[in-house]
């Protein structure tokens, strides 16, 4: 039997108005046993829709028990965020098939792809093409390092709007604005705006997002969909979890 399209039902949604909060969990940061209790933990909010795995770096061996593990314990879809070809794992129900499309390295806009896409046929999860961008910070983040490329400058919203709108002509499913993990800034709200109104794709936020507040902020600048990661590893950080699924269930554009 073929598996429910989990873009299809992103789409749905996000057609409907209404917005998503994703958790990311990265394998190095949390054993899976761990990983799993968070993620029903996370479900058990009513407010997260969707756990993303992956890393920038991949330091661990156990990628495959990671996504097993949460698999076993949630319901909500798990999709893969890999920082290369590496990380696959069949267990998951999607991918997002990212291109750095801030960026000019060949690797990340072509060159990962070619190797994982016979990959990702044989095990067959579904690939979301997903433009990802990454939005300059205030920081070197992992990413940027890893990646090799240069953020977009934060003060320029026109040229993230003309990135992303370059990113749905070229029929791509999704627009993801990247501020990286643990970002001392988030995605500045006037891009986001700039952003979503050039483009009828879904619209993904994340980094740097660690309170309600600032999670309202991005939603009411028109984020479809917002991811935060770092804030699990935290003091309180489950708390602060539960606290934004609420906001973002909650969340309605006045
Ligand atoms: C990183 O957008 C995600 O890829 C989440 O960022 O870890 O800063 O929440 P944080």
């Amino acid at each position: 039997m073929r598996r429910k399209s989990v873009f299809e039902s992103i789409r749905k949604q996000v057609e409907k108005g209404r917005r998503q909060y994703w958790i990311l969990l990265d394998p190095d940061d949390f054993s899976p046993r761990v990983a799993g209790r968070i993620a029903a933990a996370a479900e058990r909010t009513g407010g997260v829709d969707a756990v993303l795995i992956g890393g920038s770096l991949l330091r661990t061996n156990l990628f495959d028990t990671f996504v097993t593990m949460i698999k076993h314990k949630v319901s909500i879809p798990v999709i893969l965020f890999p920082g290369d070809a590496t990380q696959l794992s069949e267990r998951a129900d999607a991918l997002l098939y990212l291109s750095l499309i801030s960026g000019r390295n060949p690797e990340k806009l072509i060159g990962e792809h070619v190797k994982a896409a016979p990959i990702i046929r044989k095990l067959g999860i579904e690939p979301i093409a997903t433009a990802y961008m990454l939005i300059e910070s205030g920081a070197v983040t992992s990413v940027e390092f890893m990646s090799n490329t240069r953020p977009l400058p934060r003060t320029k919203p026109d040229i993230a709007a003309a990135h992303a709108l370059a990113a749905q002509y070229m029929g791509m499913k999704m627009v993801y604005l990247e501020a990286g993990s643990g970002a001392p800034q988030p995605v500045p709200c006037d891009m986001i705006r700039k952003v979503k109104s050039y483009i009828d794709i879904p619209l993904i936020v994340g980094g740097g997002i660690r309170d309600v507040q600032t999670a309202r902020g991005i939603l009411a600048a028109g984020a479809d969909i917002i991811v935060t990661g770092n804030l699990l590893q935290k003091k309180g950080g489950i708390d602060r979890m539960k606290e934004i699924a609420k906001a973002v269930r909650k969340f309605k554009n006045k």
